[in-house]
């Protein structure tokens, strides 16, 4: 009896120390499967959209989670349409050669430290067509997980044009637009006054893309007409990334038209060249007569059948017959042979009495 006592109480303390064994074991358990867990891991990315500026580089982030060597790992960095045809391929410990996007060769690298469990991808030279959704997959044997991160390529666009047209249904205003092209992403459009106070438009801001994914924007609004007020409108995608144009809200030529302006000048220089033409026959007519006057009227007896004769002239039958402006012309002409005709013949005759 004596001894079976202590052999219980023996048992007893043993399995006291086994369970105390099996404790300690739980406890230290999860610091000992902490070491690189091929069959068990995720990967972690940012949550915002990573942006970068069109010709910059950008690294697309993306880490093992727990961190750990992902050396012996496959990593593929792929658009989320096209996972066959990856932007990167990391698979038995390199970058591989095939299959691989062309669009993405020389361009992209695994730069982050591989072996501390960052698999961030490092994209160069980026470009409006890089824009979209990155997935991040790593895989081991066992185990596999995938996150994506989502690139925004900014491209600061061109200088915004103004212009102005007479509004339509008229009301005294002008309609001034503004277009500026070549955006990414949708840029914000406002128009200014001059004291710098946005102005209220009630216009929708339309934009169009083009197929590299560009976007135009352009507004319009009424404005009454001014020599002196200028508007400006600004687009932007930031405070820093902004372009302005300012314009006097005014028509070229107030009132007429461009057409109605071009019109009028060509009238004027044809008449002022047809007005030369004319002056220019009428001196030579005019000189001469003048010769062939003085000569005539050497002879002093004709000068009174001359006074005759030079009213008699006037119309002669001939010229009738001739074409309307050459009527005028000889007409013209006679007219003025006729004056110096009687010239002539006052000086001739005042010539004798003096004689
Ligand atoms: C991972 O690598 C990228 C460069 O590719 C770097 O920008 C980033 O800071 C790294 N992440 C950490 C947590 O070190
Ligand atoms: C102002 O011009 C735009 C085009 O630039 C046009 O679409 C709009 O209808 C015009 N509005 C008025 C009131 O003339
Ligand atoms: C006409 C048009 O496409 N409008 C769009 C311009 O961009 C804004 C913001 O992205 C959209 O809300 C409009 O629908």
């Amino acid at each position: 009896m004596n001894s079976t006592i202590p052999l219980y109480s023996r048992t007893l303390h043993m399995y006291r120390l086994c369970l105390m064994v099996v404790m300690l074991a739980v406890l230290t358990a999860p610091t000992t499967t902490q070491k690189p867990a091929l069959d068990d891991f995720s990967v972690s990315v940012p949550d915002a959209p990573i942006t970068a500026w069109s010709g910059s580089s950008v690294s697309l982030p993306c880490e093992l989670s727990p961190l750990f060597n992902a050396e012996p790992l496959e990593v593929r960095w792929y658009r989320s349409e096209n996972s066959y045809s990856p932007a990167l391929l990391y698979k038995d410990h390199k970058i591989q050669e095939t299959p691989v996007d062309p669009r993405y060769r020389g361009r992209v690298s695994l730069t982050g430290g591989m072996e501390r469990g960052n698999v961030s991808l490092t994209l160069e030279r980026v470009t409006v067509e890089d824009r979209g959704e990155y997935v991040c997959r790593v895989s081991s044997e066992q185990w596999f997980d995938k996150a994506s991160v989502f690139l925004t390529v900014k491209v600061l666009g061109g200088i915004p044009v103004l212009s102005v047209a007479e509004a339509r249904g008229g009301g005294g205003q002008v309609n001034v637009t503004c277009l500026s092209e070549g955006w990414s992403p949708q840029p914000k459009l406002s128009w200014k006054n001059k004291e710098g106070t946005e102005i209220r438009n009630e216009q929708e801001v339309l934009n169009t893309s083009d197929p590299l994914g560009l976007v135009s924007v352009s507004s319009w609004l009424l404005n009454a007409p001014s020599y002196s007020d200028w508007l400006a409108c600004t687009v932007s995608l930031s405070e820093e990334a902004k372009r302005e144009g300012r314009i006097l809200p005014h028509t070229a030529v107030p009132g007429v038209s461009k057409e109605a302006f071009i019109v009028t000048l060509v009238l004027l220089i044809l008449s002022l060249v047809i007005i030369c033409a004319l002056c220019s026959v009428i001196l030579w007519k005019r000189r001469g007569s003048r010769w062939s006057s003085s000569r005539k009227s050497r002879n002093r007896s004709e000068t009174k059948n001359l006074i005759e004769g030079a009213e008699n002239t006037i119309p002669r039958p001939t010229d009738q017959r001739a074409a309307g402006k050459e009527v005028n012309l000889e007409e013209t002409k006679k007219r003025i042979e006729r004056s110096h005709y009687i010239l002539n013949m006052i000086y001739y005759n005042f010539d004798n009495v003096v004689t």
